[in-house]
């Protein structure tokens, strides 16, 4: 049998497959209906085929996927879906409009061009699907795939998926585009072509998406996290131990990724990158072999096995300790080490040089230091759900992994902010067995580890101590609270309806 990941995405008659068969399919029919009617209303006919993509959330390593290191996220039942009609040739509309079924999103229209610039000085959600159709294209012809010519496509989405909360609204949006277009084109791949291409695809909105999001929407299976490993992507299901639950908790602080790219997230690939090249040569490495071959950090552990030698381990946290300084590096610092202007060095993407433009100085001890002990977290998280453990005791430990992950995106990352802090400390003082920052970080959603017996009044006390003043202020309202904090079990991946 084929593994899952060579299987291509699933084309459905019905939503059972997906949504079950209670009353989350039943809401899930008035969406697609409502998506339906909708699309009829505003476009004049209807739809050809659907598709839907998952958010997720990240149960461990964080800031450590585009460094080549193995993450640990699981789909949550809130997705991205999608109605697509493609024009006949003949017909003479030949651009892209994008709907949306809630208003607040106003439809854009794009010309059908293959290889069109997106603005991204000026972000428009309709962006994120420019940014399939255009890497979908770019995938396609390096496959050899006949595309034709371009003509028009509508396009209604409607996302459940709450936005800058770090369950990565972005590429629920990003797959279920590139696979509605997909659909309409009617060209399928394995699963796991589709996860590299959709994650090349959102690096179009300009960020150095490392592809976990992708790769989870992709590739999720009802009931199991995944460990997802890159170069290449492939997926291992991991069972978690009966007894606990996720319980999902939005800090109210929205993460703007796209805006904040160049201080936020784009500056932490950077600081790695920098990083990485600054290690390599302290280890030995010639500065311009260094600068030419080294990318990530993970490029990196390799070289500690020669660093063994002096020190008698082949732990990259002990060469971090060794070579580089907790003082914060200046460019001059790091252009005096390299040989090299790092105008040069990252000139190979303008986004990067961007985030030299206004960065002060660059923390790559702290950075190098978190990407290294977050990496081992994972797979300490991934062996203790093996391990022998009692259920209890699995739940314990992972709860710690959690809690250390946390303190490590905090103090050395900086990726958190004062709500999620707040946040985190209001989950560990109600019960949680661990909590952390969930996704990207400087806004979004915390993750708690709560035993399953715990969960509603977990859930209250949630309410009263985090939620209830800023129902009080008006950031949120009573009844919309469910929207922002819910338990969440192991959902499904990408999937077509033909109906
Ligand atoms: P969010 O901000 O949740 O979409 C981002 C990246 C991930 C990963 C995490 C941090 C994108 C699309 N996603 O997730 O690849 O690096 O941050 O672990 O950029
Ligand atoms: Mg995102």
């Amino acid at each position: 049998m084929a593994k899952h990941e060579e299987l291509p995405i699933p084309i459905y008659s019905s939503l059972a497959p997906v949504y079950g068969e209670g009353s989350q399919c039943e809401e899930a029919q008035l969406r697609f209906d409502k998506l339906k009617s909708k699309f009829v209303e505003v476009f004049g006919q209807p739809p050809h085929v659907f598709a839907r993509s998952p958010g997720r959330v990240n149960l461990i390593g964080e800031h450590i996927d585009y460094e080549g290191y193995s993450v640990l996220p699981m789909a949550i039942r809130q997705d991205t879906i999608i109605a697509i009609r493609k024009h006949d040739s003949g017909e003479a509309e030949k651009s892209l409009r994008i709907a949306n079924v809630n208003d607040k999103y106003t439809t854009c229209t794009y010309p059908a061009d293959f290889d069109q610039e997106i603005d991204l000085k000026n972000h428009r959600w309709g962006h994120y699907f420019i940014c399939a159709y255009k890497g979908y294209h770019e995938y396609a012809k390096a496959k050899g795939v006949n595309v034709g010519v371009p003509v028009g496509l509508d396009i209604m989405v409607d996302g459940t998926v709450p936005t800058g909360s770090g369950l990565s609204s972005s590429a629920a949006f990003v797959c279920s585009s590139t696979i509605a277009i997909m659909a309409a084109f009617d060209v399928n791949f394995p699963k796991k072509e589709i996860a590299q291409l959709t994650c090349e695809c959102e690096r179009h909105i300009g960020t150095q998406s490392g592809g976990m999001d992708q790769a989870i929407s992709i590739m999720a299976k009802t009931g199991f996290a995944e460990l997802i490993d890159f170069n290449p992507i492939r997926a291992t299901d991991v069972q978690l131990p009966d007894g606990g639950t996720f319980v999902i908790a939005h800090s109210l602080a929205e993460s703007q990724k796209a805006v904040t790219a160049a201080t936020n997230y784009n500056n932490r690939v950077v600081e790695c990158r920098l990083a990485s090249i600054v290690l390599a040569i302290e280890l030995g490495m010639k500065q311009q072999e260094a600068i030419s071959k080294v990318k990530t950090l993970s490029d990196v552990e390799g070289l500690c096995v020669t660093f063994a030698g002096t020190c008698g381990s082949s732990d990259p946290v002990l060469a971090v300790k060794e070579y580089l300084h907790e003082e914060p590096y200046m460019a001059e610092d790091i252009e005096k080490i390299t040989g090299e202007k790092l105008t040069k060095i990252l000139g190979d993407n303008p986004t990067s040089l961007d985030v030299l433009n206004v960065a002060k100085h660059f923390k790559l001890y702290q950075r190098a230091a978190h990407v290294y002990a977050e990496a081992r977290r994972v797979y300490g998280f991934k062996d203790t759900v093996s391990s022998n453990l009692s259920d209890e005791d699995k739940l314990k430990k992972l709860g710690d992994l959690m809690n250390d992950s946390h303190y490590s995106c905090s103090v050395l990352y900086e990726c958190s902010c004062p709500e999620l802090e707040e946040l985190v400390k209001i989950c560990c003082e109600n019960g949680a067995l661990g909590a952390r920052l969930t996704g990207a970080g400087w806004g979004g959603c915390a993750v708690a580890l709560v035993k399953e017996s715990i969960v509603p009044q977990f859930i209250l006390n949630l309410k009263e101590n985090f939620y209830q003043s800023r129902i009080d202020k008006g950031v949120i309202n009573n009844n919309e609270l469910g929207l922002y904090v819910f338990a969440s079990k192991p959902s499904s991946g990408a999937a077509i309806f033909k109906f």
